[in-house]
């Protein structure tokens, strides 16, 4: 499966200048630069057949707005999974990133990031030929529920979420897999963060992390992380096999909301 070293996202979309967002910056950017990773994008209008370069027409049926065309998109599709196998990804998947789907997860991204290469199609305007996406799209994504201009946002997020995980890419090798929603977190949300002063605008830091006591650091972490999913995010408290500390941490944390 994993044969490549160096992940490839292609990315089919009207705007590629778009995806300089994380071409330029951060992490996303450090990990091109070590090659961690590689971008293309296509872009539709360039594959256009007809003089006036069109790529979206009126949708059959009548309607307000535009829909975008089977055949730029196919031929820009068939030109980044051309490139794909050029550069060694056997079978690359299509994507399309659609509101039209299940959101994604923390679980989701990880399988995704099994792929030695995705190509993501973004659509604009109304949406995309229907006969494109059930001839062309392996996968359809969603990011959440709710509708964006195009699909340029939701790619980003992906590859970003995806990125980051890769082996070099985080200064600190170890911090992508300790984040909420990792195995190694085991699903509940983050602790929170402290750095200096000491005290900010009359407000002390945690006697716990001042202790250095490594034990009673990581036990006041993990009851923070407790405290803050069983009020925030509840649902992610739901079905799951307890550790002995965990049960006496959640029964301090119910003590101490009693006494309230
Ligand atoms: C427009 C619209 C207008 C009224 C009622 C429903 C509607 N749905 C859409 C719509 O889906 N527009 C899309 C805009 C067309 C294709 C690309 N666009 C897009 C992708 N918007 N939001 C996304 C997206 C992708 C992944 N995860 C969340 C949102």
């Amino acid at each position: 499966m994993n044969t490549r070293e160096t992940k490839r996202y292609d990315v089919v979309t009207l705007f590629p200048e778009m995806f300089d967002a994380i071409a330029d910056h951060g992490i996303t950017r450090r990990g091109l630069d070590e090659k961690a990773w590689e971008l293309q994008c296509w872009n539709p209008r360039e594959f256009a057949v007809n003089a006036y370069k069109t790529i979206d027409d009126r949708p059959y049926g009548g309607g307000p707005g535009m829909v975008m065309m089977a055949e730029p998109l196919n031929a820009a599709l068939d030109a980044a999974i051309k490139r794909q196998v050029a550069q060694g990804v056997a079978k690359p998947k299509v994507v399309y990133v659609t509101p039209q789907a299940k959101p994604i997860t923390d679980a989701g991204i990880r399988d995704l990031l099994k792929e030695d290469g995705l190509v993501f199609l973004c659509g604009r305007y109304e949406g995309i030929d229907e006969r494109l996406i059930q001839q062309r799209i392996d996968l359809e994504v969603s990011i959440g529920d709710y509708v964006l201009s195009g699909g340029e946002l939701a790619a980003m997020v992906l590859i970003d979420a995806m990125v980051r995980l890769l082996p070099g890419v985080l200064n600190d090798g170890n911090s992508a897999v300790e984040d909420s929603f990792s195995p190694a977190r085991d699903g509940l949300l983050d602790h929170p963060h402290y750095t200096r002063p000491e005290v900010w605008n009359g407000e002390s830091v945690p006697a716990a992390l001042m202790s250095g006591d490594h034990a009673r650091i990581e036990a006041w972490r993990r009851k923070q992380a407790l405290k803050r999913s069983l009020a925030r995010r509840p649902d992610l408290m739901q079905n799951r096999a307890w550790s002995k500390q965990d049960l006496k941490l959640l029964d301090e944390i119910q003590q101490e909301q009693k006494k309230q």
